[in-house]
């Protein structure tokens, strides 16, 4: 008999405790960011458990309401995101809140402010909601600026001065996968204990990848090098295997695929979206924070992801984000237009 296997499937690290311990090495922290995490975990699985649930409790459909950018909304991202904010705004650890779902910023009350802004999609891939494919929340988390009213200043930061960042998937098994900083740890939701348990401990994105990651379907309006780089992809000159193609069009799905069996995602601009689809604080901004900190790298088309700096909340930018290598070629193939 294993014992030490034993040990190790009755010695569970929950989420909870690994955060704790991480809190322990700073002995001047006052748990303020566990209490925050708590409260999104708490978002996390019940949205993951509405997700389950929704087939069967004819949750899907249309609430007749439109979203900021026009979309029609599903329930399910009206309920998700009454979940977040109202999780959120409970913890008392948080003072501003930009939501896909909302137009506005949140300013909480004041009596119930903490230092933390977050900004977080809370149910990302919402075309894939009524076939039942994979869908995320996706989140990133700031501090706010020192002194004075909080104001819409302290979310219009780089993406680099993130704190934490992480997703959500609502797939097969329901991951959450998180960053504050210092690696990258993944977490699976056990439904019959309902804690969230390491199982991908410290991921580190594979160098080079074998899969790209795009909607095909824009290519006729695609730039120079994102046409270059996907006819690479398909045709190497150099003797390499053409790589294969997988999109399943929810961004965290994507982009946990991508993290895990490395790769890249590409969502670029084209003549009819010249600052593409995904929108820089609550997507580009928190996958591109995980991607670096997974040893992979995010680029814009113009810089790196997380040196841009937003002006407005629901502002969009084209992402090429994944393995250093690949990501690499696209960054050369973006100099080599620049320089002709
Ligand atoms: P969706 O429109 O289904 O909500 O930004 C949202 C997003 O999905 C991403 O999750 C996904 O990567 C992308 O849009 C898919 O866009 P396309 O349908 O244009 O490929």
């Amino acid at each position: 008999m294993d014992h030490a296997a034993d040990a190790y499937r009755t010695d569970l690290m929950t989420i909870t405790r690994f955060v704790l311990n991480e809190q322990s090495k700073y002995p001047e922290s006052r748990g303020d960011f566990s209490i925050l995490l708590s409260h999104i975990v708490l978002g996390c699985k019940f949205v993951c458990s509405a997700v389950n649930k929704a087939g069967l409790a004819k949750l899907i459909g249309l609430a007749g309401e439109t979203n900021v950018q026009g979309e029609e909304q599903k329930k399910l991202d009206v309920l998700s995101n009454e979940v977040f904010v109202k999780a959120l705004v409970s913890s008392g650890r948080t003072c501003i809140l930009v939501s896909e779902e909302d137009e506005k910023a949140t300013f909480v009350e004041k009596s119930n402010r903490g230092r933390y802004c977050v900004v977080f999609d809370p149910l990302d891939g919402s075309s894939n909601i009524d076939c039942g494919v994979s869908i995320g929340t996706i989140f990133g988390i700031y501090i706010v600026k020192d002194g004075g009213e909080p104001a819409l200043d302290d979310v219009l930061q780089p993406g680099k001065n993130m704190v934490a960042a992480g997703y959500c998937m609502y797939g097969s098994s329901c991951t959450l996968v998180i960053s504050t900083g210092g690696g990258v740890n993944g977490f699976t939701l056990d439904p019959s204990l309902g804690e969230f348990i390491l199982t991908h401990p410290d991921i580190k994105i594979p160098k080079k990848g074998k899969i790209y990651s795009v909607n095909e379907g824009n290519a006729k309006n695609w730039d120079g090098p994102t046409t270059k780089y996907v006819e690479k992809c398909k045709f190497p000159k150099d003797g390499s295997s053409p790589k294969s193609l997988r999109y399943i069009g929810s961004m965290v799905a994507d982009v946990h695929r991508t993290l895990l069996y490395g790769g890249i995602f590409l969502y670029p601009a084209d003549k009819k979206s010249p600052n593409g689809k995904l929108r820089v604080l609550y997507e580009v901004f928190p996958m591109s924070f995980l991607m670096e900190q997974a040893g992979g790298q995010a680029f814009t088309g113009k810089q790196r992801a997380l040196d841009l700096l937003p002006s407005d909340i629901h502002e969009r930018s084209p992402i090429f984000l994944g393995s250093y290598d690949d990501v690499e070629e696209i960054k050369a193939l973006y100099a080599a237009e620049e320089s002709m």
